[in-house]
């Protein structure tokens, strides 16, 4: 070997093990799951999140986001967060409720009155309790973001009281406690993943289904069940979750890092849903949707009743959240 080779030779080595040190310096990617387009609010406050740790560690910390999704359903990718099979996500608190039961807990029809006193109440006390339960499951939750109110819609008719519910057949997420609220309503519930409720609307597997307006828009459920009713009976906040391993293993400065981060992107999210709710709303209506307002809900929250009684008796521990954030909206 001469001299010219040698040189190159240490030097090729050199920068081979510089690039292994830099590689093992920086952290890994960390693949974050949601089940939106790139365009919803939700993807807006992800992406926000993954720019920010990006930028705040200097480069240290990467995250992506998969988008529409890509990485399974939800049931199945709380299972992956929670095992380390993906990094981080954004769940909502529904499918949420299988895992975590103190989660379970805003899943009880009519919890909340309105979607300010929703993030009053996570903000708060019961927030905390909610997140030391999922952390109990193996996820980390940095933030809620929002998901507006959910209302019924169908193929058949408007719903104006429980009883046009009856003989309908809606698609829920999966939890027990959405079975037990539409059969308490009259109606039959069947769980199904999200990705395949607009076929099941087209085919006639189900007459309906119940989401917010943006997810009614982005989903394309409008197009093949056009009654929408306003019976907005759930108030389900989400979940930025990163997997508790993982966020454990972080040092203090990241964790900072990551709860800044998270903090800056529920206040994206949030800004980004008010405005999407509203311009999904007009997009509806304008595609001839037809929209019934339910001005007293009485009897649909009347119906619950056994709900709530089944839930406090499988969940005796739970009571006092349930009843703290009752009282705490009054
Ligand atoms: C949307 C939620 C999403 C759920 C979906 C559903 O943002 O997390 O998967 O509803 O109904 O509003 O499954």
């Amino acid at each position: 070997m001469n001299k010219f080779m040698k040189t190159t030779t240490l030097t090729l080595a050199a920068a081979a093990m510089s690039v292994a040190f830099v590689a093992g310096a920086q952290a890994r990617e960390w693949r974050g799951w949601n089940i939106h387009p790139a365009d919803y609010p939700v993807s807006t406050g992800m992406e926000e999140f993954a720019r920010l740790i990006n930028e705040k560690s200097g480069g240290n910390l990467e995250a992506k986001v998969y988008h529409g999704g890509v990485l399974g359903d939800q049931p199945d990718a709380i299972q992956q967060v929670r095992l380390g099979g993906l990094d981080w996500a954004v769940f909502n608190l529904g499918p949420l409720g299988e895992v975590a039961p103190e989660a379970n807990v805003v899943s009880l029809p009519f919890i909340f009155k309105n979607v300010d006193a929703m993030h009053d109440v996570m903000d708060g006390p019961a927030g905390q309790q909610i997140a030391d339960g999922l952390a109990n499951a193996g996820l980390q939750a940095l933030g809620w973001y929002d998901s507006g109110a959910r209302s019924f819609y169908n193929t058949k008719h408007p719903i104006n009281t429980p009883e046009d519910l009856k003989g309908l057949k809606f698609r829920v997420m999966s939890n027990d406690l959405y079975v037990q609220m539409v059969g308490a309503l009259g109606g039959n519930a069947t769980p199904m993943p999200y990705g395949e409720v607009y076929q099941s609307l087209k085919t006639g597997v189900i007459d309906g289904a119940e989401n917010n307006y943006p997810s009614y828009d982005s989903s394309g459920h409008f197009e093949a069940a056009k009654y929408y009713s306003v019976t907005q009976h759930l108030i389900l906040p989400e979940c930025l979750c990163v997997n508790k391993a993982l966020y454990d293993g972080l040092s203090d400065d990241e964790k900072k890092i990551l709860q800044e981060a998270a903090d800056e992107s529920v206040k994206v999210q949030r800004a980004a849903w008010a405005e999407r709710a509203e311009q999904s709303k007009e997009k509806v209506v304008a595609a001839g949707i037809e929209v019934n307002e339910i001005a007293d809900k009485a009897a649909f929250q009347d119906a619950m009743k056994p709900v709530y009684d089944n839930f406090i008796k499988a969940n005796p521990d739970l009571a006092g959240l349930v009843k703290a954030i009752q009282d705490a909206q009054k």
